[in-house]
């Protein structure tokens, strides 16, 4: 055990107090915790590539659980820290927050509010290798059990380009024991090509023997059009706009893709510095902006409003738009609920004068495209108005007045709704055994009849007309759209309690759609749950075990010695289960196991969810199949 001077100490203080408390750094130490690990490496190459040192990253996920990347930029500098004595590579993989904004003229994904750091990951894993090739040479060092370095950082062999590859072990005595999902990984590394054009990202999965690679020199244009692949959209090109403008901290650059399709939905996803924000901010305030002046201004010139008085909203100049805001800030302010919503007052501006410029000039050399495009924003304020109405209906006169709520919605008796849930259950059979079973101080029962509205295809007007929306939005208290106030929600737990066929999967889907597209508050709090009622129930002899998972129902029949008296009953809908069968496995708070619902990203939310909602059975099971898989589980 060589000395360990003072820094040394203070340095596994630091990666103890990780060890110790993970969920402060990676946020969990569930699946999603676990990907974070990989996010916290990247980032540092993703650095380096918008530094413009390097042009490809790759992503390893070995047989042994390990994953690998690797990139070809600068390589970390192997000269000894001024400040510490220690290469800089040590000390940014084992002081916290030490690959963090060193240049004040660099944007960084990581090491700011949103990176932790690679040591974090360090302090993580019970193994961590790490490889620079720098200078014509290869240098290597091998942490242990959380970031205690193996000797020091040497030279192994020569070196004839330059890099910096990282592989890492997670420790499964902190990490829950998951895999890492090669999908997630994946999406993440499209999108993160999208948003860098050029920049070649490929990731490989040795135990399945899968390799994908990502590179769109088109950028987020091509983002777009994958956004909206599938959708009918209006006119023939995708607007674009970039420019750099001086803000206080330095330049900002902006970047937008925007391209409008028939549907009614908006998906506006923002990004600064490649970090998703998802709260929006100051960058889609200046992009609403100036879409709403311009808009008026050429429906205004060319006499297209009815009525002069009734301009278009901010709402309406987005219905059916797709469109990426990207922009590069040295210094981002992160503000909101999920610290994802950006708060820098110079970025408004700077991205209204980039997008105005630039539609401006679209409007004015493609006369067609520009008259379908505002008719468009015209129908949809037209809709807005018919809306209107229609919200009236879902509207509740008091909080206390439940006549005005829907007839079928069996109600508990707590008014505290931290402490309640209200169970959306397909059908009456099911919806009966519900109310028989369950806890009626704390959990509410609301059935659905007919069938939820599609509302990733319908029009606003329709969405909230329809009798299963309407019931909903009363029972929840919030109010939709612009009358939505979070505060007035009922539940603290939605639960979406659907048979386990591909009905069911199929009214959750519609379910799911609803509250991401009317309701996002709600997923984004976390308030929304999936039940997960039990798949078979198997009795063996006198004693009976309910199982969730095929892969639980054969383990749990290799276990038997003597298998002579089985007997294996599938469960197909909820209805079948007897009330105390349904509280004991599926409602009761103290043994039941739900899925609470992410949204991790939107755009890529958003893409599932149209992919969810397209007429192709086959990736909606997929995804399906792949959230249920990687949700956190909620006991
Ligand atoms: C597999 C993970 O971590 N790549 C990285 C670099 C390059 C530099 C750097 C990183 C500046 C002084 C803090 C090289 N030459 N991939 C990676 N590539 N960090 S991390 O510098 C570290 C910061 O200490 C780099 C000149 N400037 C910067």
């Amino acid at each position: 055990m060589s000395e360990y001077s003072a820094s040394n100490i203070q340095v596994l203080e630091g990666l103890e107090a990780v060890r110790k408390r993970p969920g402060m750094y990676i946020g969990s130490t569930g699946i999603r915790g676990l990907h974070h690990m990989v996010w916290e490496i990247v980032d540092n190459s993703i650095d380096e590539a918008m530094a413009g040192f390097a042009n490809e990253v790759k992503i390893t996920i070995t047989i042994d659980g390990c994953v690998i990347v690797e990139d070809d930029g600068r390589g970390i500098p192997v000269s000894l820290h001024p400040k510490t004595g220690k290469s800089t590579v040590e000390t940014v993989l084992t002081v916290l927050h030490a690959g963090g904004k060193f240049d004040s003229d660099s944007y960084k994904v990581s090491g700011g509010l949103h990176g932790v750091g690679a040591s974090v990951v360090n302090a993580l894993s019970d193994e961590l290798e790490v490889w620079v090739s720098r200078d014509g040479e290869l240098n290597y060092l091998k942490f242990n059990n959380g970031g205690i370095p193996n000797g020091k950082m040497e030279v192994i062999g020569p070196a004839n380009n330059s890099g910096t590859k990282i592989k890492f072990h997670p420790d499964y005595s902190i990490m829950d024991k998951n895999e890492f999902d090669f999908n997630v990984i994946a999406d993440r590394m499209r999108q993160t090509a999208y948003l860098n054009k050029g920049l070649k990202l490929i990731v490989e999965d040795q135990r399945i023997n899968s390799k994908k690679e990502f590179n769109f020199e088109g950028g987020i244009v091509e983002y777009v059009a994958e956004l909206n692949n599938g959708k009918n959209i209006i006119g023939d090109d995708i607007i674009y706009a970039e420019g750099k403008i001086p803000g206080d901290d330095g330049e900002i650059i902006v970047e937008v893709a925007m391209q409008y399709n028939d549907g009614y939905q908006s998906n506006v996803v923002s990004y600064v510095n490649n970090i998703a924000t998802i709260e929006g901010g100051t960058h889609e305030q200046g992009f609403q902006d100036s879409l709403t002046r311009i808009f008026n201004n050429y429906a205004g010139e060319n006499k297209m409003f009815k009525n002069e008085k009734e301009k278009l909203s901010r709402n309406d100049v987005q219905e059916g738009l797709t469109a990426i805001i990207s922009i590069k800030h040295i210094d981002p302010i992160f503000e909101g609920q999920t610290k994802g919503k950006l708060g820098n007052k110079d970025t408004r501006m700077a991205t209204n004068k980039v997008i105005s410029e630039a539609l401006e000039r679209f409007l004015m050399e493609n006369p067609i495209q520009a008259k379908n495009i505002v008719l468009k924003t015209l129908l949809a304020q037209r809709a807005r108005f018919a809306a209107q109405t229609a919200r009236e209906a879902t509207r509740r006169k008091t909080v206390f007045d439940i006549g005005s709520l829907p007839g079928k919605l069996s109600d508990c008796s707590s008014k505290n709704a931290e402490d309640t849930e209200i169970y959306i259950v397909e059908g009456d059979s099911a919806g009966g055994s519900a109310k028989l079973g369950r806890d009626r101080e704390i959990q509410a029962i609301l059935p659905l009849r007919g069938k939820v509205i599609n509302s990733e295809k319908a029009r606003i007007d329709k969405v909230f007309a329809n009798a299963e929306i309407g019931a909903m939005i009363t029972a929840f208290g919030t109010g939709v759209g612009d009358d939505f106030n979070i505060n007035k929600l009922r539940y603290h737990k939605i639960v979406i309690m659907t048979d386990a066929d591909v009905d069911g999967s199929h009214i959750r889907t519609l379910l799911l759609t609803f509250f991401y597209r009317y309701l996002r508050p709600l997923v984004e709090y976390g308030f929304v749950y999936i039940a997960q009622p039990p798949l078979y129930k198997i009795t063996n002899g006198k004693n009976s075990e309910y199982v969730y998972t095929e892969e639980e129902k054969n383990d749990y029949i290799n276990s038997l010695e003597d298998d002579s008296k089985l007997q294996i009953q599938r469960y197909k809908g909820l209805g079948e289960m007897d009330p105390d069968q349904l509280w004991e496995t599926t409602m009761n708070p103290e043994q039941r196991k739900m899925l609470q619902v992410h949204i991790d990203d939107l755009a890529s939310a958003d893409l599932t969810f149209s992919i969810l909602m397209g007429d192709d059975v086959a990736p909606r099971r997929e995804f399906i199949n792949e959230n249920a898989k990687y949700a956190e589980i909620d006991v």
